[in-house]
């Protein structure tokens, strides 16, 4: 469990790495960049990642998995080019304390649900990353399912401001890891 204070959480916000902020009008990015891929009865609609910073360790994976089968399926895992380890996260707010954990027996996808990973809730974790993520690029990885198998995706890299379209912009990527107002523990 990783935990930011509201005051990391203040200056995260006016440093514009995150915006939990609902906000309209935001999908036409995405649309217009939209891919998807397809294995069994899932769908994975639009793999995206936000543009890093020189040095950033980690960053976030996006993805909303369709599910048109009847049987459920588990997102375990998965992989990126750029990252020495990828997990699947969790992210809520408590209060006004964020906080984030590993999945560590993954993520659910029932029968014909619709799951999203999105900034502020599930995502990927891409850690250890070895080059900055570059807007505009698309980086090779997998999704990681129970059935499914492991599926091959390309994650499209969207600018860093793209959390005007109420995602949360940044990812990660731009935690002071171990710095001041994070707690790790559980
Ligand atoms: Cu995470």
């Amino acid at each position: 469990m990783i935990q930011f204070s509201s005051t990391f959480l203040r200056a995260a916000l006016i440093a514009g790495i995150f915006s939990v902020l609902p906000a309209a009008g935001g999908l036409a990015v995405e649309q217009a960049s939209a891919h998807e891929f397809k294995a069994g009865t899932l769908t994975l609609n639009h793999p995206w990642t936000r543009a890093t910073a020189k040095g950033a360790e980690m960053g976030g994976g996006f993805v909303t998995i369709v599910n048109t089968g009847n049987e459920a399926d588990r997102l375990i895992g998965g992989s990126f080019a750029l990252a020495g380890r990828t997990e699947v996260h969790e992210m809520t707010m408590d209060g006004d304390v964020m906080k984030m954990r590993q999945l560590e027996d993954g993520l659910d996808i029932p029968a014909g649900a619709t799951v999203e990973l999105k900034p502020g809730s599930y995502h990927l974790m891409f850690m250890k990353l070895t080059a900055p993520l570059e807007a505009g690029t698309k980086v090779k990885g997998s999704l990681k399912f129970e059935k499914a198998g492991e599926v091959p995706v390309e994650f499209a890299v969207e600018a860093m401001s793209a959390g005007a379209k109420g995602h949360m912009s940044g990812g990660h990527d731009a935690m002071p890891m171990g710095g001041t107002g994070m707690k790790h523990g559980g």
